[in-house]
């Protein structure tokens, strides 16, 4: 493992809130646990989008129009991207980006059984930065940024505007961008969606600590570590976090890091928006809103923003 990535994670825990990226959490396990909770009867986000994207797919296909280079922000494999690939017209590529060259090769590789006549370009990329995308054998008449699952959440206001910049040099001239976006809502439906019966997410959360100690020599207990995720409506996000049971030190090399009883290391935010204040992202970004799908109990959104 890169020097850098350690160095970024004893950084995080040398903070007064002790803090580790998100990113953490998706060791081979992790990827397992994440999927558990999409199937989970308190996460209501993977169904809701999963609903929206399927009652309003002809809709969809419309606006995107044949012939587009379907651009996703993360190798998805899942049932979502699977349903736009049934249901664009005459596709000229779909273009997987992902950081991890193993969750690239075998996303696609399954899509392209899926998917014979697709032409799939996967691209190893760290999506932060811009990057280079391949050429389609047939040009594509639009770009289309697929990004799914409020994945968008996990990133503060300003790395999110960040990234949606980034979205917007990658769609070019005529392109566009495809999100799904968690909403604001009552904090009791989504804290239940954080602290789900079965433990499922506190086991997912709890996993970043064995991942850390596995591939980057923590010493973690994880005995002494326990969930917790809270709704703060005036930030509009849910904090995770892991809190020590005790006082006690985690080492790695020479390293020792004191953690109190009760003291917290921040795991993930995971931001839900009103539909007025992604706009506002939209607009920051030099996107312009163009269709916004919600479902009944407006629980989730699924929007299509055109480049300004
Ligand atoms: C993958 C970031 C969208 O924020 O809901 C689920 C991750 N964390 N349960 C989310 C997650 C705890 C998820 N995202």
């Amino acid at each position: 493992m890169p020097d850098s990535e350690l160095e970024e994670i004893l950084a995080g825990l040398r903070l007064p809130q002790k803090k580790i990226s998100p990113k953490y959490f998706y060791d081979e396990r992790g990827s397992q646990l994440f999927e558990e909770i999409t199937h989970l009867p308190e996460y209501y986000p993977t169904e809701t989008e999963l609903g929206i994207m399927q009652d309003n797919m002809d809709e969809i296909a419309e606006l995107i129009g044949p012939q587009a280079s379907l651009i996703e922000f993360g190798s998805g494999s899942s049932q979502k991207t699977r349903v736009l690939l049934e249901n664009l017209i005459d596709l000229a590529a779909y273009v997987p980006v992902d950081i991890s060259e193993d969750h690239l090769i075998e996303s696609s590789s399954k899509i392209s059984a899926e998917f014979p006549d697709i032409q799939i370009l996967p691209v190893v990329a760290d999506f932060m930065q811009p990057f280079d995308l391949p050429e389609p054998a047939i040009w594509p008449r639009r770009n289309v940024v697929y990004f799914p699952g409020s994945t968008v959440g996990n990133f503060t206001h300003d790395d999110a505007n960040e990234l949606l910049r980034v979205m917007h040099q990658e769609a070019g001239e005529g392109g566009a961008l495809l999100i799904g976006v968690d909403l604001q809502k009552d904090r009791y439906i989504i804290e239940r969606a954080y602290n789900d019966e079965a433990g499922v997410t506190a086991a997912f959360n709890l996993n970043m600590l064995r991942h850390l100690n596995r591939e980057f020599g923590f010493d973690f207990d994880l005995d002494a570590y326990e969930h917790s995720a809270r709704y703060d409506p005036f930030a509009g996000r849910v904090e995770v976090r892991l809190v020590s049971s005790r006082d006690q030190t985690v080492r790695n090399g020479d390293e020792e890091i004191p953690i109190a009883a009760g003291e917290s290391i921040l795991t993930e935010y995971s931001h839900k928006y009103t539909l007025e204040g992604f706009a506002a992202m939209a607009d920051a970004a030099g996107f312009s809103v163009e269709k916004v799908w919600i479902d009944a109990e407006r629980l989730f959104s699924v929007q299509y923003w055109l480049r300004q």
